[in-house]
């Protein structure tokens, strides 16, 4: 299988981040994606390619170019108001509501609230080759889907930074830019295809499914933990299924904690059969292994072993397919169960006997 890969993920290198109102090691680092890369790499089944530079227009044709304008300039303009900042992070947000009742206005000019008025939350610092890292990852994702066009029956991106949190004019939750989101649009936008994305991160993908809700052309379905419980804690409940031309296009498939290999396959096959009825051209998967049962920040209970089955399930709705990343936190498994899961998903690829 082809797996698209760059270096430029390097420049994206948080060392620490806000998270449960503590400073931590950052959860999302450079590790996760070097650790994939050295996995594959070292497996001759996968053959390893550079992306190659697709410009900003097919970012534009998805997000915000004020988005884009800020995340250019974020960290180097932070810089003048506070020198020598390596994680650059909101400490104001400028919610709706402070001016509620009144006319609402428009991006306002300091950079320090610049980053609140783009982001929701802080466990995403901007570093600063982050701008460089994030349109690496959307090459990547594009790379990997222009390849599947071409005529591969599927293709992996090592993206890094991930992208599913992304919205419109939205980033946080370790997303920068959609990835998946940018490569499904324009699939659908320069063939007229019908795209599926299948979300299968322990996170509910909320970006993505804001940026398709309204739309017939491209279909929605994650498995995630239960937001009762879990982030983005406001988006991805079963009642959310698109609107006006959209209705019927988003799924959400919901997750007890504790959620076993067993019990997950009930659910992605559910999942598959929604995808069979909306009977898609190209399947792009959120791959996140942060469903895995040693993962830091998630609660279920998935094996290396159920991730290969999961990679055989998808393999059976024999479709095109473009597998880009998305989570995954237990960075001493996530190469081998990125491996497991493409394995499953493409029987070409051979099994590697572990030692
Ligand atoms: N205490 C992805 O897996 N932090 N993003 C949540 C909850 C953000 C995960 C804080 C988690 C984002 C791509
Ligand atoms: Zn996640």
């Amino acid at each position: 299988m082809k797996v698209i890969h760059t270096s430029r993920h390097l420049g994206h290198d948080p060392q620490v981040e806000i998270e449960a109102s503590a400073l931590q090691p950052a959860f999302e680092h450079i590790g996760r994606a070097e650790a994939i890369h050295s996995v594959l790499r070292a497996d001759p089944a996968f053959e390893l390619l550079e992306p190659d530079n697709w410009g900003t227009s097919p970012i534009e044709a998805v997000h915000d170019p004020g988005l884009i304008r800020f995340l250019h300039d974020a960290w180097s303009e932070y810089q003048h108001y506070r020198p020598s900042t390596r994680e650059v992070v909101p400490d104001v947000f400028l919610r709706p509501e402070l001016r509620a009742g009144m006319d609402p206005t428009t991006e306002p000019q300091a950079i320090e609230a610049r980053l609140g008025w783009w982001s929701y939350e802080v466990t995403t610092p901007i570093t600063e080759g982050t701008f460089d890292a994030a349109i690496g990852a959307v090459d990547t994702a594009l790379s990997a889907t222009n390849l599947v066009l071409d005529g591969e029956r599927a293709a992996y991106g090592l993206c890094r930074p991930p992208g599913h949190h992304a919205g419109t004019s939205l980033y946080g939750g370790y997303c920068f830019l959609n990835n998946a989101a940018i490569a499904a649009h324009h699939v659908a936008s320069t063939t007229g295809a019908r795209v599926t994305i299948l979300d299968v991160d322990y996170h509910h993908g909320n970006g993505t499914q804001q940026i398709f809700y309204g739309r017939d052309d491209v279909q929605y379905v994650s498995l995630h933990a239960d937001p009762v419980r879990a982030y983005p804690y406001v988006t991805g409940f079963a009642e959310e299924i698109g609107t006006g031309r959209g209705r019927g296009t988003t799924s959400n498939i919901l997750l007890p904690a504790d959620t076993d290999d067993d019990a997950y396959l009930v659910a992605l096959n559910q999942a598959c059969d929604l995808i069979s009825g909306f009977a898609p051209s190209l399947l792009i998967v959120s791959l996140g292994l942060d469903t895995f049962i040693d993962d830091p920040i998630a609660d279920l209970a998935l094996t290396t072993e159920g991730f290969e089955r999961c990679g055989r399930v998808v393999r059976q709705l024999d479709l095109p397919t473009v597998v880009l990343q998305e989570g995954g936190y237990d960075v001493a498994s996530l190469g081998e169960n990125v491996r497991r899961w493409l394995m499953g998903l493409d029987t070409a690829v051979s099994p590697v006997t572990s030692e």
